[in-house]
């Protein structure tokens, strides 16, 4: 049974939700319901189990500075273990109870008479004061759009939605994209398959990964101080940072980037015709800058393809690319990406005036206050909003400093007794028009290529433009000028 009212929903379990629930509680916030729709925490790390799957930022750095691991096996953990790291933290932190599984979130409205989020979900509707939302940006999986794909008889699934039920070994399977997903997925399935075809759209840059396992001794020492474990992933934010510069400054300081992509192609492939197609087209940093050491080396093996021309459509069993050549596949995976810039949930959160975000956001693309809270949606709280996303670092990070304006939100609500907070429209306008202008000099705008980070009107909807200290510190204090406040009308819980 759900609760009819509480004081803050939560959508979503994964980073953003259990911090959400963690740091709401420190605050002796305890009326708080978490509503997830799938079995278990974990978010995007509960969702993506295909083979490899792992993080692409250290691990020191991609956990909560509240909650640090000294038992990460790997420099780069892989998903099982980051998984098991959100389920122990949840469990650990005693914020569990307040999570409910298997429950859809079908609309959030809000009810400006009660001054309440009247939130349907499948099992029950519950009136909410904030509406948090934590449903994340890499939560929907984008299919490609290609001629006769529904009709395509063999298996054919998403990377996000691996079917492990399936058997690869001495298959002739095919990848369709060359993400940061399938980067991962090509070398694993290489070692398994008959033959693999990889469908290649667009050239990524790909840097070495300086993986590798932490000894016994350093896992040891950052167990027995917290302090060195500290200083160490201090170490690594530096290091990430330094990238911020190349990308919405100066695209030539990327150039040691670039170089370091050139020697990785060049090392593993010796074929110049190959090597000449997995040669990158546009700017380093334009798109994410991928780190593998097994990818290209994948690539070169006898019985896997790289192909590069356009697919024209999918048959029963078959790919067919523009130049005519049909190529047979048992067994057919999409890493084609998300809905970012087209988030589902935008769909269900119903506004003051009884439109969506996503009606809101239709003309000029995802918008929000701080990345955080959007006129015309008092008390909504969206955590990875609308230009906070990285290209370079811990999106960790980023929720860290999103739910340290929550809370000073929320403090600022207490005290002053303030029933509704709604970022004012010049605000919004003025932030917002600032961060695209920032936006016209950064490589994601200027690189020659397309990205998820760009919506369909071309705007980068998507990225944070600054460094995440200049993030983190206009986050840190909530700020009422910047918004309208409204007294409450009742004090009275309705019913
Ligand atoms: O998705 P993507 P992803 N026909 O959108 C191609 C995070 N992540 O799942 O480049 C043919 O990056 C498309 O081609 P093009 C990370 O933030 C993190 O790989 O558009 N190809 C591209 O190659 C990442 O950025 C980790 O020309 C089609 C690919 O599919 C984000 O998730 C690990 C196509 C999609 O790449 C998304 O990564 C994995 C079509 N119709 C992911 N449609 C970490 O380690 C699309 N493509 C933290």
């Amino acid at each position: 049974m759900l609760p009819q009212h509480v004081d803050h929903l939560v959508i979503g379990a994964g980073f953003a939700g259990i911090g959400a629930a963690i740091k709401l509680a420190e605050d002796g916030e305890h009326d708080v319901l978490v509503v997830e729709k799938g079995p278990d925490v974990g978010g995007t790390w509960r969702d993506n189990t295909y083979p490899g799957a792992a993080c692409d930022v250290p691990s020191q750095l991609y956990s909560f500075s509240f909650a640090p691991n000294s038992d990460w096996s790997m420099s780069f953990s892989p998903q099982p273990e980051i998984q098991a790291y959100l389920q122990r933290v949840a469990r650990d932190s005693g914020v569990l109870d307040r999570f409910v599984f298997d429950t859809t979130v079908e609309e959030a409205r809000w009810d400006d008479g009660q001054q309440r989020w009247r939130v349907t979900t499948d099992r029950g509707v519950v009136l909410a004061r904030t509406l948090i939302s934590g449903a994340g940006g890499l939560s929907e999986p984008k299919l490609p759009d290609i001629d006769g794909i529904a009709g395509f008889q063999g298996e054919l699934f998403h990377s996000a939605r691996w079917d492990h039920d399936v058997d690869l070994a001495g298959k002739r399977v095919a990848v369709i994209g060359t993400g940061a997903s399938a980067i991962q997925i090509v070398p694993e399935l290489a070692r398994t398959v008959a033959h693999l075809d990889v469908y290649q759209r667009t050239a990524p840059y790909v840097i070495p990964r300086n993986d590798r396992r932490y000894t016994r001794l350093e896992r040891a020492l950052f167990a027995r101080f917290p302090a060195l474990q500290k200083l160490y992933r201090t170490a690594i934010y530096w290091g990430r940072e330094t990238y911020v510069p190349g990308f919405t400054l100066e695209p030539r300081l990327a150039l040691p980037a670039k170089l370091l992509a050139r020697h990785n192609l060049h090392r593993a492939v010796s074929d110049p015709e190959l090597r000449a197609r997995l040669t990158p087209t546009f700017e380093i940093g334009c798109k994410r800058i991928l780190i593998s050491n097994d990818y290209y080396p994948a690539l070169a093996e006898d019985h896997v393809d790289l192909v590069t021309d356009r697919i024209t459509k999918v048959t029963g069993d078959a790919v067919v690319t523009a130049d005519g050549t049909e190529r047979p596949v048992d067994v057919l995976v999409v890493a084609t990406g998300f809905h970012t810039t087209d988030q589902p949930i935008a769909h269900h959160v119903i506004g003051r005036d009884g439109r969506s975000l996503a009606e809101t956001w239709a003309e000029g693309g995802m918008a929000a206050y701080k990345g955080t809270t959007v006129h015309g949606f008092p008390n909504y709280f969206q955590i990875v909003g609308p230009n906070t996303g990285l290209g370079h670092s811990s999106m960790v990070f980023v929720i860290e400093s999103q739910l340290a304006y929550l809370r000073d939100a929320l403090r600022t609500m207490r005290t002053h007794r303030y029933a509704t907070v709604e970022p004012r429209l010049d605000e919004q306008e003025r932030w917002n028009a600032d961060l695209q202008r920032r936006m016209q000099r950064t490589v994601w705008n200027t690189g020659g290529c397309s990205s998820w980070y760009l919506d369909e009107h071309g705007r980068n909807t998507v990225l944070w433009p600054r460094t995440t200290v200049d993030l983190r510190r206009r986050l840190a204090r909530f700020d009422p000028p910047a918004y309208e406040l409204s007294a409450a009308r009742n004090d009275r819980v309705p019913a």
